[in-house]
């Protein structure tokens, strides 16, 4: 990574703790795994943090050189995601189509669990968090059978920590399969690294005892890049 994205990283994670998103305490993963760190996108939840938040996702993604033709938001939260970061890339010259999916069918209107632009082209799927990889699986699928191509990801968090195939652990995360089974681009504002370096540079009591657990967890659970 350059200096301008680990910047962007640094001053995203602190922009996550400050703005309580980014949490320390004991939660419980979809994977099953106690997890002494929590990223909770839905708590971006004012216009403010909604649109600082857009502007990293633009930023990193423009750094990034990732080429695609439309955004797509996975329901529910990738939705407000991707509708806000189509917002700010067209605010910096990048225009592109935007559409989401519904979770239910409607039956009736215009019908269908698609909605906005057609799905065609290279497709760049914006989510939250990459941890085993499910999300991203349901998303994928959904853009191959419209005949379009799940070319990229772009996530906040990718917390680099191994795959869960049938329950059990696997020695790859969940964006490395992305990368290397899939060929698929990802983008992730910050990962678990960056979360690390942040705690280790703020030091103090709170934020040493912080980042003590999160090594652990990393020990066990974590990947290596
Ligand atoms: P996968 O779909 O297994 O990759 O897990 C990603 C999902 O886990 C996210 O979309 C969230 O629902 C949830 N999650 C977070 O939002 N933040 C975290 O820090 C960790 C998780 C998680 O449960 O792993």
């Amino acid at each position: 990574p350059n200096p301008e994205q680990g910047r962007l990283a640094q001053d995203f994670v602190r922009f996550a703790v400050e703005a309580g998103v980014l949490r320390f305490g004991e939660f419980k993963t979809k994977a099953g795994r106690l997890s002494p760190y929590f990223f909770n996108a839905g708590l971006f939840d004012d216009g403010d943090k909604l649109g600082r938040l857009a502007e990293f996702y633009a930023k990193a993604l423009l750094a990034s050189g990732i080429e695609f033709d439309m955004v797509f938001g996975p329901a529910y939260k990738g939705i407000p995601l991707a509708a806000t970061v189509a917002v700010e890339l067209a605010r910096r010259g990048r225009n592109v189509p935007f559409a989401y999916n519904r979770k239910e069918a409607k039956d009736h209107g215009e019908g269908g669990t698609l909605v906005g632009a057609p799905l065609q082209g290279r497709v760049l799927i914006i989510d939250d968090v990459m941890s085993a990889g499910t999300a991203a699986r349901e998303s994928i699928a959904i853009i191959r059978a419209a005949g379009a191509v799940p070319h990229a990801v772009a996530i906040a968090l990718d917390r680099q920590e191994k795959a869960t195939e049938n329950g059990q652990d696997v020695a790859h995360s969940a964006v490395q399969y992305v990368r290397h089974q899939l060929g698929m681009q990802v983008c992730a504002i910050a990962t678990l690294a960056d979360l690390l370096l942040y705690l280790s540079e703020k030091g103090g009591g709170e934020m040493s005892a912080h980042h003590a657990r999160v090594l652990a967890y990393r020990q066990r659970y974590g990947v290596n890049q």
